[in-house]
């Protein structure tokens, strides 16, 4: 029997997470191209659709955390608190499925499981968990940043008599810790949010940290009304100065150095930055933290304080308060009465760094010096192959049987951290390499998918097919994204997923663009004006 032969798209889209969506909204709402998008979860929802652990909440505030695209949808949207919880978040982009009708040209519960370029037709051939190929000239990855969680590294992991769980692919059902002992492994944003919760009905919670976090209160509050209309009523003019910001958020009384003021002055700004909540401590405060290591020390040694205050223990507040490495080289968590929960009689704190996880064992974790913990439940919030990880577990091959593994062997290499030389047509929405992160995250997708949508419109408008980096554009880029990274404090980090080595083997290489959100939209515009500088098109 002869097959049949495979549907051709123009474009494929990878996830339905907030890139996945709005590349289909524009694709082919906007444009009426063929699409067909697919993700492996079983509805929409990306990030918010997985993390589903207890305590799981945005920790930049919605109003800024969200589409900007439509006005009527951000005007109609009502968020109940200032950083939503993530059934919240998942309800949100349920309403923009719905609304844009995108359920449809999706396929849930399917997994790319390769996409190879044939040189010949200038087509990508995608196949799929469930044995389907489809053939498009043009693949869009919203494949996300975080959602390749680190496999488990401990061996026994299997042989756990209890639930093993895994914050970054929670169950959908209901999890009861009551009168459960339950060991939680990993310190981190998730880490940090999951143990603020369990602690509250877990009958014992033992946290094993290996490296303590600088975490500062995020400042939840239910929507207040009148900021919510004043907000809506400027909303155009908040979204632009978002883009304008560093970090995607409209904060605008950063000060240019914590070592050009008074001790006093500065404990005023930190105590202000820290009452008020959310990253202004990170990225509000002084100019000059990520960068000079001697202003850094200074809110180090803040928020350190800080944590001790608010610990009764002495020998868990030590552990506790981060030592040797400077503050935002490892993402700064931002939490809620996080350090409260150390205070509680069901919650012990032990140190993996000095004493390591050894193994897991039928009955809970034995650690090196031969110490066992037992558990019902083992919680794992070790985090994610960031970054490369979600686009490397595609199988992709480019130009001439070139892999996309074999090309990063040393570590991304990309073009405005949007595509990849030897991967025409195919764009990574907030790629290694982009602000991605370190930027709003739903205007950095938004911003990559329109540069990606006014790409393929300069191409059919031109009578081309193919778009792809010259290797010399990628060359520079990778060296000015390095270059960048050599300024900043990130490389003095022992463990970050910024850098890639939070995964054992992974090349350590800065995985973020640390120029700014302004300053990379400039960069996109001038190639644009330019006629696509850096790019070749065919
Ligand atoms: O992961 P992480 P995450 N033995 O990599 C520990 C976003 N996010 O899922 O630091 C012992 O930060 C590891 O220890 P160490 C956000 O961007 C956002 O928490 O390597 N411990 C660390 O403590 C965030 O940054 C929100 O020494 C081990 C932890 O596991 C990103 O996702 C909420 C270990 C991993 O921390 C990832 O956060 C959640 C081992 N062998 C996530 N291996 C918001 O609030 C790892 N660890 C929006």
């Amino acid at each position: 029997m002869v097959s049949p032969e495979p549907p051709t798209q123009d474009a494929i889209v990878i996830g339905a997470g907030f890139a996945g969506l709005y590349a289909v909204h524009v694709l082919r709402n906007q444009r009426n191209l063929r699409v067909i998008g697919f993700d492996a979860a079983g509805d929409v929802g990306g990030t918010w659709y997985w993390n589903r652990y207890p305590g799981a909440r945005v920790d930049i505030e919605s109003v800024h955390y969200s589409y900007s695209f439509d006005d009527e949808l951000q005007q109609e949207w009502h968020w109940t608190e200032r950083f939503p919880a993530q059934a919240e978040i998942l309800s949100y982009l349920e309403h923009v499925a719905d609304r844009y009708d995108l359920r449809r040209s999706f396929r849930f519960n399917t997994r790319i499981t390769s996409l190879t370029w044939d040189d010949a037709e200038s087509l990508w051939t995608a196949t799929t968990s469930t044995g389907q190929t489809h053939r498009a000239r043009f693949v869009i990855s919203g494949a996300g940043t975080l959602s390749v969680p680190k496999k488990p590294e401990f061996p026994g992991v299997e042989d756990f008599a209890g639930e093993v769980l895994m914050t970054g692919n929670w169950p959908h059902h209901e999890v009861s810790f009551a009168g459960k002992r339950v060991g939680i492994i990993g310190v981190g944003s998730s880490g940090l949010q999951a143990i603020s919760e369990i602690a509250k009905t877990a009958g014992h919670l033992t946290v094993l940290q290996r490296t303590p976090n600088y975490a500062t209160p995020i400042g939840n509050y239910p929507t207040r009304p009148k900021e919510e209309a004043a907000e809506k009523a400027d909303y155009r003019a908040i979204r632009d100065a978002s883009r304008n910001h560093f970090l995607g958020v409209p904060y605008s009384d950063v000060q240019p150095s914590a070592l050009a003021v008074s001790p006093e002055e500065r404990r005023q700004v930190f105590d202000d930055r820290w009452n008020r909540g959310g990253f202004r401590l990170f990225i509000d405060s002084f100019g000059d933290i990520l960068f000079d290591k001697a202003a850094n020390d200074t809110i180090a040694a803040y928020i350190r304080d800080r944590i001790r205050e608010r610990v009764h223990d002495p020998a868990k507040a030590e552990l506790l308060a981060p030592e040797g490495y400077p503050y935002g080289t490892k993402r700064p968590p931002l939490e809620t009465d996080y350090y409260e929960a150390y205070n509680r009689p069901n919650v012990d704190l032990v140190d993996v760094k000095d004493n390591p996880i050894a193994a897991v064992t039928p009955t809970g974790v034995r650690l090196a010096d031969g110490t066992e913990h037992d558990f019902d439940m083992l919680i794992l919030a070790t985090g994610f192959d960031a970054c490369t990880g979600p686009l490397l577990a595609m199988n992709i091959t480019g130009r001439g049987g070139l892999r996309l593994a074999d090309h990063w062997a040393d570590g991304p290499q990309t073009y405005l951290g949007l595509m990849a030389a030897g991967f025409p047509n195919l764009f990574m929405i907030t790629g290694p390499q982009s602000p991605s992160v370190l930027y709003n995250m739903p205007l950095a997708i938004e911003d990559h998918v329109d540069f990606t949508v006014a790409a393929l419109d300069h191409l059919r408008e031109n009578g081309l097919d193919v778009i792809e980096p010259e290797p010399e554009a990628e060359r520079a880029w990778v060296a000015h994204t390095n270059e960048l990274a050599e300024a900043t404090l990130l490389p003095d980090s022992p463990t970050s997923w910024y850098m890639g080595n939070n995964i054992p083997g992974k090349p350590r290489r800065v995985l973020v663009y640390l120029g700014g959100a302004p300053a990379y939209r400039a960069k996109c515009d001038e190639v644009v004006a330019a006629g696509y500088a850096g790019f070749t098109l065919s």
